[in-house]
């Protein structure tokens, strides 16, 4: 049974097809750099978004056309899903994909049942990963859709709660084992607050680095070997979400010992809430050994959400890329479309063009970004303009071998600080444009 019978396979035809269901820039064998596109971006399809969507919004129910869906949410629905997605996986030729343990099975009437459910379906995906040769990225836990957890997982005020979201990650951390995950995901969902007259901050920040390293004991006891990842995000659902961004989730890991144990998966749209570009949240994880995947997307700078659209401008993906190459890839992590069709596009093809621009892009991006790597421009820019930390009083700055008395002296000596140059940004930018016609 085809689900999507008006699409073959999603084939690379090169820059000048104009067939709107091909590639024109992802080759998926094609080297660069001495890898193979394929290896260095490590697409991965989320389920959520993908197979789950609806394209409902505060202002109304989902409209998007899904032949295959029959209303219910059962086991039955779920196991039908299954074969929906590896075909749509395959077809797109797609290495990876993610999911929440909420978004493959349902919830049954207590916990047993619901892992139960999750069992019958992980066996189906594993069959289905078999078959195909698509690996699962990373798999993560539902922790903020359940009325259950209207206070938080973690950090809810309700330590009943705090029990069954532990429970629940355990369970999802042996099938993310069983299904060969590379990695495992926490969001924090609704680990946040809305006000601070009734909330004990300091009690909900103990209680998530608890979380986090009862997963790591437990991580350790049944041998999983995948890298845990944290998504920052500043805010929504909650006003302030305690994953605000990078440099907070780092200072926290450190705060709470748990540094060695996270890694970070960014993503575009919350970086962009948290009034940052991706560029730098990539760049602040990467320079403190952190960035570990990426959910690749993009927002709509005119509305301020978290929109979740596709990456299709060649500005972000080069970014992305300078970054990603510039700490010799992501793996094991990869490139995950957390990502979803606006409600206009609501036909099954649409999927198809969606997470056909985003690989596009990004295998842009990577081409141009290696190609600016190898010409060195920017480097030899940026290390020259730093040039007076590589000898005289700069050095012994950095060699910690001047005093604040020592810089006084050399200061009187001279009067005042010279050798400042322009910053050339406007002839930077205009540079990078070169490699983006
Ligand atoms: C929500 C997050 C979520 C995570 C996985 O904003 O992006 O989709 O990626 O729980
Ligand atoms: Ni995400
Ligand atoms: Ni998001």
């Amino acid at each position: 049974m085809a689900y999507f019978p008006d699409v073959d396979k999603i084939r690379y035809e090169g820059p000048d097809s104009t067939n709107p269901l091909s590639f024109r820039h992802y080759n998926a064998d094609e080297k660069v750099d001495g890898k193979s596109m394929k290896e260095h971006l490590r697409f991965a399809v989320c389920w959520w978004h993908t197979f789950r969507g609806t394209g409902s919004d505060p202002f109304g129910p989902g409209c998007a056309v899904r032949p295959w869906e029959d209303g219910a949410d059962s086991v039955d629905m779920a196991a039908k899903r299954v074969k929906v997605a590896f075909e749509f996986m395959e077809k797109l030729g797609a290495p990876f994909y993610c999911f929440h343990d909420r978004d493959v099975a349902p919830e049954g009437k207590n916990l047993r049942e619901t892992n139960a459910n999750l069992d019958k379906i992980a066996k189906l995906m594993k069959g289905e990963q078999e078959r195909t040769g698509i690996k699962l990225l990373w798999g993560t836990a539902n922790l903020f859709s359940n009325r259950r957890y209207v206070h938080g997982a973690a950090t809810s005020c309700n330590a009943e709660v705090f029990a069954y979201a532990g429970a629940q990650v355990k369970k999802c951390l042996e099938v993310t084992k069983e299904l060969g995950g590379q990695n495992y995901v926490f969001w924090g969902g609704r680990e946040g607050y809305s006000n601070l007259y009734n909330t004990d901050l300091k009690r909900e920040l103990d209680h998530l680095a608890k979380f986090f390293h009862l997963a790591v004991d437990y991580r350790k006891k049944i041998g999983f070997t995948g890298q845990f990842l944290i998504e920052p995000k500043p805010k929504e659902p909650t006003v302030h979400q305690y994953d605000f961004d990078a440099a907070n989730v780092i200072a926290f890991l450190r705060g709470y010992g748990l540094t060695e144990h996270f890694k970070l998966n960014i993503e575009t749209n919350h970086a962009t809430l948290a009034g940052h570009t991706m560029m730098h949240e990539l760049a602040y994880a990467s320079i403190n050994g952190h960035l570990g995947s990426i959910d690749a997307n993009r927002g709509d700078l005119l509305l301020g959400w978290d929109t979740d659209q596709f990456p299709t401008d060649l500005y972000l993906t080069t970014q992305c890329m300078l970054v990603i190459l510039g700490q010799g890839g992501l793996a094991p992590g990869g490139v995950n479309f957390d990502a979803k069709v606006r409600r206009e596009s609501f036909e099954p093809v649409d999927l198809f063009h969606a997470h056909i621009g985003g690989m596009d892009a990004f295998a842009q991006g990577l081409r141009i970004a290696a190609k600016m790597r190898a010409d060195g421009l920017l480097s030899k820019f940026v290390k020259e303009r730093y040039g007076s930390w590589d000898g005289g009083i700069g050095q012994k700055i950095e060699k910690d071998q001047a005093t604040f008395e020592d810089l006084e002296k050399y200061m009187l000596e001279k009067g005042d600080a010279a050798g400042n140059v322009s910053g050339r940004q406007e002839m930077l930018e205009n540079i990078v444009n070169r490699y983006l016609r």
